[in-house]
């Protein structure tokens, strides 16, 4: 739609109307399952899960895409891996789980505020379609 290079929180001055559903959950405007939270950081639990354990990790700053977030504020992408592995230990995932970072429609992304999918608590597929 043209918004690809928009700052975080957008810069057009119409920041509701380019506000997502993250932004409500941060703002905690709409409720969501939360399982940790940093400064800058929070994860909660997917409504639709397609694993025993399915947690999204978002950062508060809002950037479209994970490629956007690491050419932006790579500290900030950091954050948020490490926030996905805090979940990770939190949920037991002790043998292993999968970060998914679906970047655009093609990979099924429907918003646009980067998320971190965390995955696990089962034997994952090898990825597939
Ligand atoms: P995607 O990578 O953009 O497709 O991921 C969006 C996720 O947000 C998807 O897994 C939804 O199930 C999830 N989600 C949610 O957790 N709560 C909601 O109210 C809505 C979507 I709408």
């Amino acid at each position: 739609t043209g918004r690809d290079t928009e700052g975080p929180g957008g810069t057009n001055g119409t920041e509701s109307a380019s506000e997502t559903l993250f932004e409500r959950i941060i703002a905690r405007e709409i409720p969501a399952d939360i399982v940790y939270e940093t400064d800058t950081t929070l994860a909660f639990r997917d409504i639709s899960p397609q694993a025993s354990t399915h947690v999204l990790v978002v950062p508060k700053a809002r950037h479209r895409t994970v490629a956007d977030l690491a050419a932006a504020d790579p500290g900030l992408l950091a954050e948020v891996v490490a926030t996905a592995a805090k979940v990770a230990e939190l949920e037991g995932l002790h043998d292993g789980y999968r970060i998914v970072f679906n970047t655009g429609p093609d990979a099924g992304q429907t918003v646009f505020h980067v998320h971190a999918h965390v995955l696990g608590g089962e034997q994952l597929g090898h990825f597939g379609r």
